[in-house]
């Protein structure tokens, strides 16, 4: 019987009536998203005061990505991390920010669960005060419970992801979680620190008329994408354009109000800007099991392979009909 959660439902008796349909379930996973939800209520506070704690600017640093380091960026990776350490329920957690996979070992546990993430996600629009977020997505591990993880564990198939969400801080802080039956939206009470049902089972209409891309790489853009842009402006279309420059508050928006994303491989980023791992994968599963789609460009997200951590994908993603209609207009057919 599917568990109808009224309004007021708060995310640890969702995460409680969710598990308890799973006899089998060890609690592992429970204890994975009570510390996801503890490290959202940490990186939020600390978001939301960022400009009187003097956690504004950058830190002077380069990351991996060759992106400036902004000081919440590290705030937020080192807070998720250390929730997911000590519980003993993950092996392994891949970041946006570290070069390598953090592999779990003693004192602590190597749990079931690797956990990917990009910590803060828009983080160079923290100092504008535009809405940013945390993206993250889970899989089970291949190797033995207790033992090491490998890389094995880390790079994987996106099909083999068993859960994902996102933390948006905005106006609000809201996490997006799907573990594979519905999406479903909480809301920070920052009052009493608890996430309450807010957007139960959130579904995509199969298509809408807003599209969201950095339309400044014009010139960058494949003919075939240019053309198919030109359509949506074309009179009569009825398009309209919104575009944040942060991927979860574009994505949050799409996702509840319907909408194309897409930012497409161009002359200067061949392999696209954005993240496989870590950003491309968790808003892949969440958007299908919402009804939308996912493809980079001509494949499904979650039918590709992670074959490098920090792999970079296309990413057009949104309503059904939206990403095919793009997809087949990048095929040229
Ligand atoms: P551009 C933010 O830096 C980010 O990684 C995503 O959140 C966002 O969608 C994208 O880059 C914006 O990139 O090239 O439009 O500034």
């Amino acid at each position: 019987m599917k568990t109808q959660f009224e309004e007021g439902t708060t995310l640890d008796r969702f995460i409680y009536e969710t598990t308890r349909a799973h006899p089998e379930a060890t609690g592992q996973f429970s204890t994975l998203l009570r510390q996801i939800s503890l490290a959202a209520r940490m990186v939020s506070a600390r978001v939301n005061r960022a400009g009187l704690a003097g956690m504004l600017g950058g830190t002077g640093t380069i990351n991996v990505q060759g992106e400036f380091v902004q000081k919440l960026d590290i705030y937020a990776n080192n807070t998720f991390k250390a929730a997911l350490e000590h519980p003993g329920v993950c092996c392994a957690v891949a970041s946006e920010e570290d070069e390598e996979p953090f592999y779990i070992q003693s004192p602590y546990r190597s749990g079931r669960y690797v956990f990917c993430m990009d910590p803060l996600d828009g983080s160079s629009n923290i100092d504008v005060n535009a809405t940013i977020g945390t993206i993250f997505g889970v899989f089970r591990r291949k190797s033995e419970e207790g033992t090491l993880a490998t890389e094995a564990d880390v790079l994987r198939p996106g099909r083999d992801m068993v859960a994902a969400g996102y933390i948006v801080y905005g106006s609000g802080t809201v996490l997006v979680l799907s573990t594979g039956d519905g999406v479903h939206g909480f809301t920070l009470d920052p009052g009493i620190g608890e996430f309450f049902l807010s957007h139960r089972d959130i579904k995509l209409a199969p298509s809408a008329k807003t599209y969201s891309t950095n339309e400044g790489y014009w010139s960058l853009w494949s003919q075939e994408l240019r053309d198919y842009v030109t359509t949506l402006k074309a009179p009569g279309a009825g398009y309209g354009a919104r575009y944040i420059g942060s991927l979860v508050a574009d994505f949050h928006r799409n996702l509840i109000k319907g909408g194309l994303f897409f930012y497409p491989a161009t002359t200067k980023n061949p392999e696209g800007k954005l993240r496989l791992m870590y950003e491309a994968f968790p808003l892949a599963f969440l958007v299908e099991a919402a009804g939308g789609a996912a493809t980079d460009g001509h494949t499904p997200i979650l039918d590709l392979t992670l074959t490098e951590l920090h792999q970079r994908t296309p990413l057009f993603i949104g309503n059904r009909d939206n990403v095919a209609a793009a997809t087949k207009a990048l095929s040229g057919s």
